[in-house]
């Protein structure tokens, strides 16, 4: 196994319920290192432009309210098997399928709020990161 990096998001719905600090703790105990972080706020064209993979889902438009409506925390994770490892920590999308100890079992409040996104493979951890953050914000 290798050390990797991931893109995560806490959404608007943990900011909302002051969930950084606890979703946080949840990821350095399974072994993650928070090796970037920032709270911003995004506009509609930056959630379209993210999401772009989304476009034809029937749920897009109330995705990008979403993760318009508040603000969000920005992360690059760092450890041993890094993309893999956080979907695990992140649990299903949808809370009633996520298994106990996962964040979105403990606090995801439905399917669209759920409180964090991961990256789901190698090129999209690139990409998201890439997106988001210049390299000299990264600090591993
Ligand atoms: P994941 O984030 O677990 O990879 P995807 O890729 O299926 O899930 O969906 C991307 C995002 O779209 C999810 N994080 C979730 O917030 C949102 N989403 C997925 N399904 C629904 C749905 N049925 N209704 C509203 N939002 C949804």
């Amino acid at each position: 196994m290798a050390i990797e990096r991931t893109f995560s998001i806490l959404k608007p719905d943990a900011t909302r319920r002051n969930l950084t600090g606890g979703i946080n703790a949840v990821i350095e105990r399974a072994g993650l290192a928070i090796v970037a972080q920032k709270r911003v706020r995004w506009t509609r064209a930056q959630a379209e432009k993210f999401y772009e993979e989304h476009k034809a889902r029937p749920f897009y438009g109330e995705l990008c309210t979403f993760m318009t409506s508040g603000p969000i925390v920005l992360q690059v994770l760092e450890g041993e098997n890094a993309i893999a490892k956080y979907r695990d920590v992140m649990g299903a999308t949808d809370p009633k399928e996520a298994k106990d100890g996962t964040i979105r079992k403990l606090f995801a409040v439905s399917k669209g709020e759920n409180s964090t996104h991961g990256s789901d493979s190698a090129a999209a951890a690139e990409r998201e990161i890439t997106m988001n953050f210049r390299l000299d914000e990264i600090v591993g």
